[in-house]
């Protein structure tokens, strides 16, 4: 389990301590970008058959790694995992995306959703954690994560991806105490299945608050936010006597980051859509920041490429508690190489 770390710059950014430079990960890192993840996902037949076997979800964390040299691992698997847990039925259907057939729609299907114990439903996870850490074998931090509770709502009514978010808006405005009941009960979830990572081996956390961005300032803060806090509030921030950095990530969140800053978390994901340097004048260094190159960028040409990582670079300014990545997830058609050419220029431009 403690195996010195070779490379830490990862979690010495996210503290905010002086690196000889940037350090950079990507955001669904591994997937279907890599013809390499394509392969063994073929293997495994099917996604979630790839999730619940430690060896095929310790490949495919382990091959961008390989291919570019990335300063963190993050733990294959995906942020369904909890609603699945908590009985929903998670599928995918081709094409469609994921797709449960028990969706939570009223105060019944509420009062029946169970606080996952990780150590049950939620095993395979915790064994792909500990299989992952043991083969890093010390190269770079890995990072555990989950969904922010609104996020996971999202999903869990809707019963699937949506566009408009009609059933849990509906839910939102007309039933708010029901939904409040469920995120409570989903925050929970969270915070065991967070810590339980980190028992298992993770050496930092990323809460991915994808749909926070589709709510007002008030809704935000009432029904996101809330959650997230009580999130960083319960989870171990320490292990092996090293801190255990948490982040947190709400896309479109950009007028928020001061007051998540405020929440005690470690650092914040910032998309493309705000400027560093804005983003840094109002955190005030409570926090690192962790962005923000739009994905778009990756379709460009590799000279396009260079230019736009220095403009992220010269936006974030000098001084640490920068953690270089992309605004959202590594588009499925992007070009690899493009992504080891962001790598290359991040790695050049940043030296000090
Ligand atoms: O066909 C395939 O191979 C499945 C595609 C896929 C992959 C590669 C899904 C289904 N999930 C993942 C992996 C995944 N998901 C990771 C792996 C680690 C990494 O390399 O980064 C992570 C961190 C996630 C997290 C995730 N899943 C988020 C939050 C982050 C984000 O991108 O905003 C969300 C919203 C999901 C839901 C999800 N899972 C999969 C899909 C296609 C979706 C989106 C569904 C939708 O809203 O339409």
């Amino acid at each position: 389990m403690s195996t010195p770390l070779q490379n830490d710059l990862y979690l010495r950014a996210l503290n905010r301590e002086e690196t000889p430079r940037t350090p950079v990960w990507v955001m669904r890192q591994a997937g279907r970008y890599l013809p390499e993840y394509l392969k063994v996902r073929k293997q495994a037949g099917d996604f979630m058959t790839l999730c619940s076997t430690p060896d095929l979800a310790c490949e495919v964390t382990l091959q961008p790694i390989d291919r570019f040299n990335l300063d963190a691992a993050i733990l294959f698997s995906d942020i369904l995992t909890i609603p699945d847990a908590m009985g929903l039925g998670l599928h995918f259907e081709t094409g469609e995306g994921p797709k449960f057939s028990n969706p939570v729609r009223t105060a019944a299907d509420v009062e029946k959703l169970p606080v996952p114990d990780p150590a049950q439903s939620l095993q395979y996870v915790m064994d792909a954690v500990s299989t992952i850490r043991r083969e890093l074998n010390g190269r770079v931090p890995l990072i555990g994560f989950s969904g922010s509770p609104w996020t996971l709502a999202t999903y869990m009514v809707e019963g699937g991806g949506s566009k408009d978010f009609s059933k849990v808006k509906g839910m939102l405005f007309s039933e708010p105490a029901l939904l409040h009941k469920m995120l409570d009960k989903t925050a929970q979830s969270v915070i065991s299945y967070l810590n339980a990572q980190v028992e298992s081996g993770a050496q930092a956390l990323m809460v991915f608050d994808t749909w926070g961005g589709v709510l007002s300032p008030a809704n935000y803060r009432e029904f996101s936010l809330r959650y997230m806090q009580q999130i960083v509030d319960g989870l171990t921030r320490e292990a092996d006597g090293r801190k255990v950095p948490v982040v947190l990530f709400t896309k479109n969140g950009g007028q928020w980051l001061d007051i998540m800053a405020d929440t005690g978390c470690d650092g914040l994901g910032v998309d493309w859509t705000t400027d560093l340097a804005d983003a840094r004048a109002r955190t005030g260094g409570k926090v690192a920041l962790q962005g923000n190159l739009d994905p778009s960028v990756l379709y460009g040409s590799p000279e396009s490429i260079r230019a736009q990582v220095k403009t992220v670079l010269d936006s974030y300014g000098s001084g640490p508690g920068h953690v270089f990545n992309l605004g959202h997830g590594i588009h499925q058609f992007v070009n690899p190489e493009h992504l080891g050419v962001m790598v290359e220029a991040v790695r050049e431009q940043s030296a000090r």
